[in-house]
């Protein structure tokens, strides 16, 4: 079982080029490419209603949003997160000179366990920086308490996380800032984007100062960077919208048949939808029990590229595992036995709305057959 061409992990959902050449048009007429363009604001117009939020500010991509949510909140000395990201997640920290604190995840959701928080708190701890990885909510709740009990910020990380809801209320609302990415691999996406969402125009003011060399009225208040979304980014993002609800229904399909065609195989498990949360099937991690399975993670993943099923080990390596900090305290082997299992088991099988239910069954009988 061969599939003719690679089936990638992902592939960006593209509306019909005609309809993105009208907006296109209307850029070259107006000669207004950036800097809070037309479609730059009605996108931040049309996401707040779509998403639940209350303000939102664009990104050209979502690592500027997360390096400039720190900034907004004057973040500084250490900041808890996980090691079970994309490594955008620790670069923020990074790039503000805020040192990571890595805690372990829990095994249900691969999120940040917020049970462990409290031990990692320390006098130099200003905030909480968790991921909704793959869009799954985190404890919200616990991490929120103890954010309020040491007085702490909580930024999350939700670049995974476009329209994902818990009971009736967007994942987007939780903490004082989340942010977005509009990635081509993400659900939602602008080729390149990203945004932060926060509750009060004042700090939605702060962002777009700062996303814009900090300057407010002629002067300069912060040493802010170039984050701006463009007018073809935005306009993109308008015309994704038009087709979002599709989009994300025909993940759920995927998402089901996968689950329909994976259960009950030894050694191989998945995480099943939570109840009172609408997700988004932006991912659909496995993990491999390799004592039970038969072969390793590592030998699943060639087994399937020899039938150009190209599948990713995200998150693999950790974050803490990488050069970069692997020497930090926190990032020490045997610290965080959870992320270190999961990020050896898992391996992310290809989604996205394009894919077809053929493939789908390709990959599933690959599975099955060891
Ligand atoms: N926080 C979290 C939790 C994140 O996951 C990310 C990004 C960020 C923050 C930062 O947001 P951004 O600054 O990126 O907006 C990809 C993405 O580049 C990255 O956005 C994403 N997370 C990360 C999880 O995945 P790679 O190195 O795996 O991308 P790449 O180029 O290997 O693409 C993956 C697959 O997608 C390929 O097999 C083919 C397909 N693909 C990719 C692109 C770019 C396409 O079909 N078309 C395309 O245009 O990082």
């Amino acid at each position: 079982m061969k599939t003719e061409k690679p089936i990638l992990v992902t592939q960006p959902f593209l509306p019909p080029l005609d309809e993105f050449n009208e907006y296109l048009k209307e850029i070259w007429d107006n000669k207004w490419l950036t800097n809070d363009g037309k479609f730059h604001q009605m996108l931040e117009k049309e996401l707040c209603g779509y998403l639940g939020v209350k303000y939102i500010s664009l990104f050209a991509n979502g690592t500027l949003a997360l390096i400039t949510a720190l900034q907004t909140l004057n973040i500084m000395g250490e900041v808890i997160t996980t090691p079970f990201s994309f490594v955008a997640t620790a670069h923020s920290l990074w790039w503000n000179n805020i040192k990571p604190v890595f805690v372990d995840i829990e095994s249900g959701t691969f999120n940040i366990d917020a049970d462990k928080i409290e031990a990692a708190i320390t006098p130099k701890t200003t905030a909480i920086l968790p991921v909704n990885v793959f869009g799954n909510p985190c404890d919200d709740k616990k991490i929120q308490a103890i954010a309020d009990k040491y007085g702490l910020k909580v930024i999350y990380d939700s670049a995974h996380a476009f329209g994902v809801s818990q009971n009736n209320q967007s994942i987007l609302n939780f903490g004082d800032l989340s942010i977005l990415s509009f990635h081509a691999t993400k659900v939602f996406n602008t080729f390149e984007g990203g945004a932060i969402i926060c509750k009060d125009e004042k700090t939605k003011k702060r962002i777009d100062n700062l996303k814009n060399f900090g300057y407010v009225d002629g002067n300069v208040i912060a040493p802010g960077i170039n984050g701006k979304m463009n007018e073809v980014q935005a306009s993109m993002g308008l015309l994704q919208l038009k087709y979002i609800d599709g989009i994300i229904l025909n993940r759920k399909k995927i998402a089901d048949k996968y689950r329909d065609g994976l259960r009950n195989i030894t050694g191989l498990s998945f995480i099943d939808d939570i109840k009172g949360v609408k997700h988004n099937y932006s991912y659909f991690p496995i993990l491999i029990n390799a004592a039970e399975y038969g072969i390793t993670r590592d030998e699943l993943f060639e087994k399937l590229a020899k039938s150009n099923i190209i599948g990713r080990r995200y998150f693999y390596p950790l974050i803490s595992q990488f050069s970069t900090y692997k020497g930090l305290e926190s990032a020490q082997p045997g610290r965080m036995p959870v992320a270190e299992r999961i990020t050896e088991e898992v391996l992310c099988l290809p989604i996205y709305p394009d894919l077809e239910d053929e493939i789908v069954e390709i990959i599933i009988n690959l599975l099955k057959t060891k």
